[in-house]
């Protein structure tokens, strides 16, 4: 689009005019530095604050913008009350006092989404949901590659919406959070999903009833919803009046599981798409994610065989689900992305035989009572670190023997003590990793790092350090186990 329809947009949807609007860009992160180029290529004048008082990226937006404004350290009201327009980060809490009080005086929210949504006119699939959202993103990202379009993937999977607009896509594929959706009013995406909705951000949202009702704006609009009716939350999403494609591993569905003698397939109502089998990635979980990833393909017109080639192709993304190492007959996972209960509890019911499992860390205000149960059914013993390892252990009542770990090294070795052949060790924290790591890549690498370290320990030890092979090639980990 050219910067004419693009302003006449901004200006109908949000009153933004490059001759009036004062505009306070707040946080110097990653968005905030795609905000702020955004804006400068269409000449609007804007401030920039970050409640840090040296936020990562400062140096390089000096360099790059000298004459723009930044405050930094703390949240200077003066600042915000000039502002005739917000753009928040998704970091950024919309509770902060000085923002409570800038939009009671008028200031109006507007997201990177937003700007996004204003400035393109080719189609966007949106994705949100606690649990898949990444994993579907690249899985569709690849698929639409693999039928030749451009495509632009991005959102909170990494590259912020608005760094895409250079590529000038044919096709958008947005991951998009809880925290972008709440400040998102004007996106209409051509197919949308949220995948699933279990207890995650309550530290920031009051309950899941209200983070719930952030994820469903993504529907906003009028494109295809792709609806998940194996999640009651996601089904009450359901509206008659709008086109939908259904998916589900458990029962029939636009896009289900079905048996065809004894091979499994991936299905769109009665045509068999390919067999499960063929799906290189470990759990039924990603059963869901490559169902909802085709209903979403469907959906923006991409064909369906080319699209079950990438899937096959697909080697799933680092850190969720991981298969490290095998050493003396114990298997090793890393699943750190694993940072809430319903990404823990989908990876302990891939496992028929018990599992030795290392949680713990920042809670973000969960409810740890949720997850005994799948620990009760699914771990032979419990190692727990970090900041909540004590929600986690009252929750369990000493249904399963608990260990305390300080460093994922102990941790490790200490499941290295309790595993026996035939045995899986699974990182899969159900919580943040923040109170003890960069992030949750920091966490699974120095699992990685603990594991690979054992090889050491036991130099006689037959170890072998496979990272994935594709389903067919090898028993899954639940057979295994
Ligand atoms: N911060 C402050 N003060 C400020 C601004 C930020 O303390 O004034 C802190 C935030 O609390 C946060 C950090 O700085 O801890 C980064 O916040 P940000 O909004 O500047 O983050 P960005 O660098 O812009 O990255 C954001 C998403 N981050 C968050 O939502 C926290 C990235 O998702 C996303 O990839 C990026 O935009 C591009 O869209 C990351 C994430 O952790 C992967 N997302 C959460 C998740 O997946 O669970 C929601
Ligand atoms: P997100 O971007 O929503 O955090 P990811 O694809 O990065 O999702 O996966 C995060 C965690 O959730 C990993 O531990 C992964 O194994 C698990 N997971 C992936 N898909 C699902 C799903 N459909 N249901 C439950 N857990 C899932």
């Amino acid at each position: 689009m050219d910067s004419a329809a693009i302003i006449a947009l901004l200006q109908k949807n949000f009153a933004l005019d490059p001759q009036t609007a004062k505009i306070l860009v707040v946080g110097l992160g990653n968005t905030g530095i795609s905000v702020a180029h955004y804006l400068h290529s269409l000449d609007f004048k804007f401030a920039i604050i970050d409640s840090r008082a040296k936020p990562p990226m400062m140096e390089e937006f000096f360099q790059q913008m000298p004459d723009t404004p930044v405050f930094t350290g703390g949240f200077d009201e003066a600042a915000f009350k000039v502002a005739t327009h917000l753009v928040v980060s998704p970091g950024v809490s919309l509770n902060e006092q000085a923002i409570i009080k800038a939009i009671a005086n008028g200031s109006k929210i507007v997201s990177d989404i937003d700007l996004f949504a204003c400035s393109v006119d080719k189609p966007i699939v949106a994705i949100s949901g606690s649990n898949g959202k990444s994993t579907v993103t690249t899985m569709l990202g690849e698929m639409a590659k693999a039928t030749g379009i451009e495509v632009g993937v991005g959102g909170n999977l990494g590259t912020p919406a608005l760094d895409l607009l250079a590529l000038n896509a044919q096709l958008y594929v947005l991951e998009l959070s809880s925290f972008q959706l709440e400040r998102t009013s004007t996106l209409n995406a051509a197919a949308a999903t949220v995948l699933n909705v279990s207890a995650d951000h309550l530290d920031r949202h009051l309950d899941i009833a209200e983070y719930a009702r952030e994820k469903q704006r993504i529907f906003r609009g009028d494109g295809i919803m792709v609806i998940n009716t194996d999640d009651p939350v996601v089904y009450a999403m359901y509206n008659n009046s709008r086109n939908t494609y259904t998916f589900s591993i458990n029962a029939k569905a636009d896009f289900h599981l079905a048996y065809q003698g004894d091979t499994e397939y991936l299905m769109h109502n009665e045509s068999c798409l390919m067999p499960l089998a063929e799906l290189p990635l470990e759990g039924r979980h990603n059963a869901a994610n490559a169902l909802a990833a085709l209903a979403l393909g469907v959906a923006v017109g991409l064909d369906e065989q080319v699209m079950c080639n990438a899937l096959r192709k697909f080697k799933g993304l680092s850190h969720r689900m991981q298969r490290v190492a095998e050493i003396r007959g114990v298997t090793w996972v890393n699943d750190s992305k694993a940072t809430n209960i319903g990404a823990c509890v989908a990876a302990l019911q891939g496992y028929s035989r018990k599992v030795i499992l290392i949680a713990g860390g920042d809670a973000k205000g969960a409810d740890m009572n949720e997850l005994a149960p799948a620990i009760k059914e699914k771990a032979k013993s419990v190692i727990l670190m970090g900041k909540d390892a004590n929600l986690i252990k009252q929750a369990l009542h000493d249904c399963v023997p608990v260990y305390s770990a300080n460093t994922m090294t102990e941790a490790v070795q200490i499941a290295a003590s309790l595993a026996d052949v035939g045995e899986s060790v699974l990182l899969s924290p159900a919580c943040a990793s923040l109170d003890q790591y960069k992030n949750y890549q920091d966490r699974g690498e120095k699992f990685t790092k603990a594991v690979l370290a054992l090889v050491d320990s036991f130099p006689l030890a037959s170890a072998s350090l496979s990272q994935r092979v594709p389903h067919n090639h090898r028993t899954t980990l639940a057979e295994r186990s």
